[in-house]
């Protein structure tokens, strides 16, 4: 343990709370930088500050929204942090997201924090403080006001008290992993992204692979807090600027990786779960979060605490991430856990499986082959005829592959590149303007048969769209390609899933 590592502390609580502010008056900056944040007198992404606290330590800061509307941006701001700092207004007490972030933490893992009870100029504490203890027993409690500027000092020396007993991540030897937060460019240097250094080093002229793309791009300077460094270490607040990469080609929620080091985009994760107030039902669509990125997965229950989260869009998790689930509709946070195998074949229960979810869920290594079950991922994409492919036709695979349903408009992909994926057979032409990723369609076709058989043996438009969690227009040019690919058979409103099709199924 090193009381120097570096940690990353998030704040939490209901809107208008006094996060931004209470960030203020300890640190001297407003991390509202948007024209609409100030208008509005809201946050609405996520805001960034240092720290020092009396004991020397230094705290990257993650100052995060309370609007019901952006729970995903508080998800994805809270999910590589160490310590919380919860703040309860005084004159409000606990309301809908003070709870839900709670979950949130829960969730995540992060037990350490402190509880500021915000806004005491304006009302008595008391009561605040008082289910702020039933909320988060173990977190130490401060009144403050931001406005008066009363209760900074002990907050700070509470804060320092949570912090002692954490390691920080700086010592752990693992590869280089950040979860991106944001994406932007700088005149005259490019390409710039922010997250928070989960594990392991980045430093000037590293080699870093972008998942689930897949593409490489080559670091060109590494900043912590405004501030050039030789190299940035877990447990910082990171902004690195690539070159070999333009912005399109990278999204929030990408991963930046050291190539080997065994990260790779899943449809599956076989989990452990616990909930808070309910579980979802068997095959309940959700949403899960992890890292900054989430997708709407379907649950499916492999027994006990353990689940196979079977997901719509990839994920890039390695063994051990936490990750969040919520309710979509109404949006709320149902719980979260741990991923056991982030690349497990496709299965149900069973009676071997779960004895090696057990031995998973202690940390034991995981020596057991997997369960005999359907190969999770898709079968490898490139054929003998496409292992001629040039690397920019094997990085437009990555990026059809990444794409999920909703892949991009020929005209914005490279003629070359494309016709050469399409020769190969990587590559399928969807309608007039659109091609999707073999795999994908694979994936498409899967969904529709179990569509058609849970329901009447026919899928509708809407149908479709809800389950592959996209537009109309996807949607359609994907009914359009199985019909004229046979699978299914237009009869009016429905597309009925033909005998021969069927017959995959059983
Ligand atoms: N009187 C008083 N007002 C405060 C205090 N702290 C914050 N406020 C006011 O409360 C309002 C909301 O404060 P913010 O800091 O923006 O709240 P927030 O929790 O960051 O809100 P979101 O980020 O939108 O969830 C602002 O008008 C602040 O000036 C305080 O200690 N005393
Ligand atoms: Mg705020």
């Amino acid at each position: 343990m090193s009381a120097d590592a570096p940690l990353t502390l998030g704040t939490a609580g209901h809107i208008d709370h006094g996060k931004t502010a209470l960030i203020r008056a300890l640190t001297g900056v407003d991390t509202d930088r948007l024209p609409q944040e100030r208008a509005r007198g809201i946050s609405i992404e996520l805001g960034y500050a240092r720290m020092h606290l009396p004991s020397g330590r230094r705290l990257s800061v993650i100052d995060v929204p309370g609007h019901e509307r952006f729970v995903r941006a508080m998800v994805a701001g809270a999910t590589g942090i160490d310590l919380y700092l919860m703040t309860i207004a005084a004159d409000d007490g606990v309301m809908p997201q003070t709870r839900e972030h709670a979950a949130v933490l829960r969730a995540l893992d992060v037990t350490a924090g402190v509880v500021a009870v915000t806004k005491s100029d304006l009302a008595d504490p008391e009561l605040a403080l008082l289910e702020a203890s039933e909320l988060l027993p173990g977190a130490e409690a401060v009144a403050v006001s931001a406005r008066a500027g009363t209760g900074l000092d002990e907050l700070r020396a509470a804060l320092d008290r949570a912090a002692a007993g954490l390691p920080g991540r700086a010592e752990r030897a693992e590869p280089a992993r950040l979860h991106v937060d944001r994406v932007f460019t700088i005149r005259g240097a490019g390409t710039v992204v922010t997250g928070t250094l989960w594990s392991g080093r980045i430093a000037r002229g590293d080699e870093l692979a972008v998942l689930p793309a897949g593409d490489r791009a080559r670091v060109r300077g590494v900043q912590v807090h405004d501030e050039a460094v030789e190299r940035a270490v877990a447990g910082q607040r990171v902004a690195v600027n690539l070159t070999g990469l333009s912005v399109e080609e990278i999204d929030r929620g990408d991963v930046l990786s050291q190539p080997g080091s065994g990260l790779a985009p899943t449809y599956l994760v076989d989990v452990e779960l616990g909930f808070e107030d309910r579980a979802p039902e068997p095959g309940e669509r959700v949403t899960v979060h992890h890292g900054t990125r989430e997708t709407p997965a379907r649950m499916a229950w492999l027994g006990g605490r353990f689940w196979q989260l079977r997901l719509e869009r990839q994920l890039v998790p390695a063994r051990g991430d936490r990750v969040v689930v919520r309710q979509i509709a109404p949006p709320d946070t149902l719980g979260g856990g741990t991923v056991l195998d982030p690349h497990p074949r496709k299965h149900g229960p069973g009676r071997e499986l779960t004895a090696r979810l057990e031995r998973l869920s202690r940390g034991e290594p995981d020596d057991a082959p997997p369960p005999e079950g359907r190969p999770a991922e898709p079968p490898p994409p490139l054929e003998p005829a496409a292992a001629e492919l040039g690397p920019g036709a094997l990085a437009l695979a990555q990026r059809l592959l990444a794409a999920g349903f909703e892949p991009p408009l020929d005209s914005e992909l490279a003629p070359v590149d494309l016709a050469a994926l399409r020769r190969a057979g990587v590559a399928v032409r969807v309608s007039k303007t659109l091609h999707y990723h073999r795999d994908t369609l694979a994936e498409v076709r899967r969904r529709v048969l179990e569509l058609a058989a849970r329901g009447d043996g026919a899928v509708t438009l809407a149908q479709l769209r809800d389950e592959l969690a996209t537009s109309r227009k996807f949607a359609q040019a994907l009914l359009e390609h199985l019909d004229a690919e046979k699978v299914t058979l237009r009869r009016g409103e429905a597309h009925v899933v033909r005998a021969s099709a069927l017959r995959e199924l059983s």
